[in-house]
């Protein structure tokens, strides 16, 4: 949406836009589900992946112009191995600068891909990790300030695993791509004529921007063949600002055994689970029935904190024919292929391997507030200008650090929101969920994270292993990446 056309716009996106069903180019529903290339990144040199520019059809035969880290949108899956350095160059092939933020890694502040790491067009940086965290589903994303959510929205992320040695006995399906499932869902939002559309301007910056269909490793909600029997569902909400709330059509159980950043202690039975931005999960399934499946999304509206200006309103469904009610999505089936061989039978009650944070007694106390009516903020985006949003009343500098941590000492930080609810994601470290609104949260419901859903107030405990100095500090912020770029983020150095 162009700012001048904003005011009439304005009303009609107080409903925002529905899910599947309203392009007029067709989506190639049913493809198979497209499995990213893996790539074992060990201490030799060699693996690289370059941010490149490219077409590619999303919808019947209408190409789009994507980005993607050596391929036409999104990237190889990176297996990195705790314990081991993971070498990689990350190059830049396009006409405008990058980063490659290692989402989850604890690894120093001029190793993460912040906002301070550029790479310039044309250039490439090599760097040795050394990883040493628990076993997980962790990702990479461009993190330019002001760009992040256009990169990201065309295709600048993939998926990154780090295996160890304990957890890989913990008996979970491991068969990349066979029992072992990645899942990148995304919504994106195409023209008529199949172009990818994205906005960040006025009301789609307030809410964050969604689309109106929904990706799965970039094809439109596509089928996976699985073996009858376990299978783990890598789960990564990789979309801009969407919710989900995962559930199957046909309501059966799944076990939840990872969060953001490693194992649980122990299976945990689900029916529906709930993914902000950013945020993972790890699955599993047991297709031993032979059944078919519908994995099926139900409309999240962003939480509006008091019914504010902009309603509660979610409306994400208009007529998709879906069987399941006006608020349901379809985002991927599975069938069962018999030629597929199914490795694990039986869950195991405990899962080796799971973390066992000790983050001992807490120095001191911070607060975070997640603003969205400072300044200019709402006015500002009622009248198609760009808002200012921050944190604590201020809006992201790049010259400007906010707080100087101590190496190793534990904190309680405390998040709140107002207006609406947002996911805070911290960079550099795994945290532990205390509590939300003022109730206990339990560890073995949540794991380590490094995403939490700020709905109201949460209090998270905290340290840092790493350092960051103030070249090149870790970042705080929204993970609505629209909310992230128009400055709800901040830095801060570790010593
Ligand atoms: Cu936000």
């Amino acid at each position: 949406m162009r700012r001048r056309d904003f005011l009439s716009g304005a009303l009609a996106s107080l409903a925002v836009p529905a899910l599947v069903g309203r392009a007029s180019a067709q989506a190639v529903a049913g493809q198979p589900l497209p499995i990213p290339a893996l790539i074992d990144i060990g201490e030799e040199a060699g693996s690289r992946i370059d941010a490149i520019a490219g077409r590619k059809a999303f919808l019947d035969g209408a190409e789009t112009q994507v980005l993607g880290w050596s391929q036409d949108y999104l990237g190889p899956t990176l297996r990195m191995r705790r314990g081991r350095g993971a070498r990689i160059t990350v190059g830049n092939r396009l006409e405008q600068g990058i980063t490659a933020h290692w989402h989850g890694l604890h690894v120093p502040g001029w190793q993460d891909g912040g906002p301070h790491s550029v790479i310039a067009p044309g250039r490439e940086l090599e760097q040795t990790l050394e990883i040493d965290q628990p076993a997980g589903t962790y990702w990479y994303h461009s993190h330019v300030h002001g760009r992040t959510g256009e990169q990201v929205y065309h295709g600048l992320a993939g998926l990154l695993l780090i295996d160890d040695s304990e957890a890989a006995d913990a008996g979970l399906p491991s068969d990349y791509g066979v029992d072992d499932i990645p899942m990148i869902v995304q919504d994106r939002s195409f023209s008529r004529r199949g172009e990818l559309r994205y906005d960040d301007d006025g009301m789609a910056l307030m809410q964050g921007f969604r689309g109106d269909r929904v990706l799965v490793n970039g094809a439109p909600t596509p089928v996976a063949g699985v073996p009858a029997g376990m299978v783990r569902l890598r789960l990564l909400n990789g979309s801009n600002s969407r919710v989900y709330r995962f559930r199957f059509a046909d309501g059966r159980a799944f076990h939840h055994v990872a969060s953001d950043a490693g194992l649980l202690p122990a299976p945990l039975r689900r029916t529906e689970i709930q993914l902000a931005p950013a945020e993972r999960a790890e699955v599993v399934v047991d297709f031993a029935n032979g059944h078919p499946a519908r994995l099926v999304s139900a409309d999240v509206p962003m939480p509006m904190m008091g019914g504010g200006m902009m309603g509660r309103g979610g409306m994400m469904n208009g007529g998709s024919g879906a069987s399941e009610g006006s608020d349901v999505f379809e985002v991927a089936r599975f069938e069962v292929d018999q030629g597929r061989v199914a490795r694990v039978a039986t869950l195991p009650a405990t899962l080796a391997g799971a973390p066992r944070p000790d983050f001992g007694e807490p120095l001191r106390r911070r607060s975070f507030r997640l603003d969205m009516m400072m300044g200019m903020g709402m006015m500002g985006a009622m009248f198609g200008g760009k808002p200012d949003l921050g944190i604590n009343g201020k809006s992201y500098e790049m010259d400007r650090i906010d707080q100087q941590l101590r190496l190793g000492e534990t904190e309680i930080w405390e998040i709140s929101a107002d207006m609406m609810a947002h996911p805070f994601h911290v960079h550099g470290t795994s945290f532990q969920v205390m509590s939300r609104n003022g109730r206990a949260v339990d560890h073995a419901e949540t794991g380590l994270k490094d995403v939490v859903w700020v709905d109201g107030t949460a209090e998270i405990l905290i340290r840092f292993d790493q350092p960051a100095r103030p070249d090149a500090p870790y970042m705080y912020h929204c993970h609505i990446l629209e909310h992230e770029d128009a400055g709800m983020m901040g830095q801060f150095t570790v010593s």
